[in-house]
């Protein structure tokens, strides 16, 4: 539906892949690719032929080694808050997408791409990825929300170990550290991460986009707020068809048919 130059998606059995190629610089982001990316995102939200999204890197070697360093090269002070800030917006919105984004990451996941990674919902690593934002030895420093985002994930110690150092970590590794969900071998990833978007593509489409604003949000204010807005949530999925439907197919023990409404 949304071929660009360096982006692709299609969608099938209620799954939309969105596939970062420009496999010429191992899928680096220069500001066409961001801007494909959320082009790519557009029509997704709305569309009740998807349910989840996977966002992964064309190749074998790459998810996205990170922002191009050609284009970074040429950057002043200025331009370098706007770049930043640019790709900041592609990569919030991604994470406050109202469907769930994994991340299929089959090698290296590097600075701007570990930081794309990140913002997804979830990680599934082939034994070959490589995580690691290895800014600082380019005399910068993650801009695209990685010293944000990365200690949410891993906890503060670990995030700041891998800013400081810039060290890669296996996908092993980042499985243990909490940064991948789930390491799969090579050459099954995309066929585990949809068997994994499948399951979630069976719950409610409702109630998955309530869980994710609740923790989402939850993570960003405080714990009455946080406490409130759940109870809110919860109520308001009282409304719809598919609560309904989700509790009738358990009792009549049958599988339940949701239609998101
Ligand atoms: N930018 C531009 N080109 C890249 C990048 C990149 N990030 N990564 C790889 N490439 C290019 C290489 O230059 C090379 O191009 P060419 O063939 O024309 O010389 C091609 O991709 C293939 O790469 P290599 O030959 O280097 O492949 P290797 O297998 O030898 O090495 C590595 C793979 C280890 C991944 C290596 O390419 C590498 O170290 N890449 C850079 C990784 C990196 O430092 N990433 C962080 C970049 S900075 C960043 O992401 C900041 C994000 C926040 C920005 C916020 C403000 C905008």
């Amino acid at each position: 539906m949304n071929d660009n130059t360096y982006v692709r998606t299609e969608i099938q059995d209620l799954i939309a892949t969105v596939t970062i190629d420009r496999q010429a610089k191992l899928n680096a982001l220069n500001p066409q690719v961001i801007a494909e990316i959320d082009a790519a995102f557009d029509g997704l939200g709305g569309d009740p032929a998807v349910r989840v999204v996977i966002l992964t890197g064309a190749g074998d070697k790459a998810f996205v080694a990170g922002a191009d360093i050609g284009v970074l090269a040429t950057m002043g002070p200025r331009t370098g808050v706007a770049v930043s800030r640019e790709g900041q917006e592609v990569l919030r919105r991604i994470e406050r997408f109202p469907k769930p984004v994994v991340a299929a990451v089959g090698g290296y996941a590097l600075g701007g791409g570990c930081e794309l990674a990140i913002a997804c919902h979830l990680r599934v690593a082939s034994e070959r990825a490589r995580f690691g934002l290895p800014e600082v030895g380019l005399g910068i420093i993650p801009g695209y929300g990685g010293t944000v985002r990365l200690a949410r994930l891993v906890g503060l110690g670990r995030a700041v170990e891998m800013v400081l150092t810039g060290d890669m970590v296996t996908a092993e590794r980042a499985a243990e550290i909490g940064l991948a969900n789930l390491v799969v071998p090579h050459e099954d990833l995309m066929e585990r991460t949809r068997k994994l978007a499948g399951r979630i593509a069976r719950n409610a489409p409702v109630a998955l986009e309530m869980a994710l604003k609740s923790m989402y949000e939850a993570v960003e204010s405080n714990m009455e707020h946080a406490l409130e807005l759940e109870s809110t949530l919860f109520g308001l999925l009282a409304s719809t068809d598919d609560m309904q439907e989700g509790m009738a197919a358990f009792l009549e023990k049958r599988r339940a048919a949701f239609k998101g409404e």
